[in-house]
């Protein structure tokens, strides 16, 4: 399959922005800007980025607490992703939900959640929504390995599958959850088999190759746009850092990182760019710099964002105080 140049190279971009993005929240907690904990997507760009790529931007996304990227891919505006991880009024929760619980319906993205496998219902029934409702939408659902584990993988899956939705289940196998390895958790050694228990399509691919996602996604959102039911597409891939803030990662050999480094997804997308006659270096260096005045001028926007009024902090609340 070959795509516009042009929008290979914003997708490209669009990676660098993702990493560009984690690299300075990581300068700003250091600096104490922004409190609290986060999980980076390092090293898992590819996905989000390929994934969402095979989407009409009306279709639906839902996340897991590693959702920079997933947010960034669905076309969230940095300044105000930006605004809500330093507790903004114009972040996209007000400032009140942080990194792990952010939505905005009006671009399609249902939200990111901190309880593990806690969106596969969700979007599970968003996409019974879809199906009721014939919009034609299709719903993209992000989850890891590690949420393969949780009751709500099995029942959301399984009722995606009987009823035939329009969903693709999109897991992102790092092979870890927090400091536990896949085989630990499991004795399938290909995520992907767990499609068959339900009767459901699953393929396997490399998560690193935004071109590989990109492909199994684009074929996946076609079946369940068509009617023919769900996908679960597992994607092998790595995070290039810590579970969260405070992970050392001293339960990973420095020989399984570097040998990951070096599949790293932003240089394996460059690499094929410029082989494919696609962006030379000069190219390449300016859409970086691109990337990075996109994010230095969210941080402007951020830290120039008004604070929450204090006379607000009952707002929203479902319990009576
Ligand atoms: C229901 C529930 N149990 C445990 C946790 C603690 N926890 C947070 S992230 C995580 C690991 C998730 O692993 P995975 O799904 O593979 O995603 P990854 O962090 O690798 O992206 C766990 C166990 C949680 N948030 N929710
Ligand atoms: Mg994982």
């Amino acid at each position: 399959m070959s795509y516009p140049a042009k929008e290979l190279v914003a997708h490209y971009r669009l990676m660098v922005t993702i990493r560009e993005f984690e690299e300075a929240l990581d300068e700003l907690f250091s600096k104490g800007l922004i409190g609290g904990t986060s999980h980076f997507c390092r090293g898992q760009e590819a996905c989000a980025v390929g994934a969402v790529a095979a989407l009409e931007a009306s279709d639906l996304v839902t996340s897991n607490h590693r959702g920079h990227g997933h947010f960034i891919a669905k076309g969230a505006e940095l300044g105000r992703l930006m605004a809500e991880l330093m507790g903004k009024r114009e972040g996209y929760s007000g400032g009140r939900g942080g990194s792990q619980h952010m939505a905005a319906f009006d671009i399609g993205f249902l939200g990111s959640n901190g309880i593990t496998g806690g969106m596969i219902p969700v979007a599970t029934g968003a996409a019974l929504t879809q199906k009721l409702q014939k919009t034609g939408r299709v719903v993209l659902c992000f989850f890891g390995d590690g949420a393969c584990g949780q009751g709500a993988f099995h029942e959301g899956v399984n009722m995606g599958a009987v009823w035939e939705l329009p969903i693709v289940y999109f897991l992102e196998n790092n092979l870890y959850a927090m400091s536990t390895h896949v085989v630990e958790n499991f004795k399938v050694t290909e995520l992907a088999q767990f499609a068959s228990s339900y009767g459901m399509t699953g393929v396997s691919v490399d998560g690193n190759d935004y071109f590989a996602v990109r492909e199994a996604a684009a074929e996946a959102v076609a079946q369940a746009r068509s009617g023919a039911g769900p996908t679960l597409i597992e994607a092998r891939t790595y995070r290039m850092c810590g579970h969260s803030k405070s992970d050392q990662c001293e339960y990973r050999s420095d020989e399984e990182e570097a040998s990951w480094a070096a599949r790293d997804p932003l240089s394996v997308m460059k690499g094929r760019l410029i082989a494919d006659g696609i962006m030379d270096e000069a190219n390449a260096a300016a859409v970086e710099q691109q990337a990075a005045g996109d994010v230095a001028e969210a941080i402007e926007f951020a830290r120039q964002a008004a604070e929450p009024d204090p006379d607000t902090v009952t707002d929203d609340l479902f319990a009576d105080l």
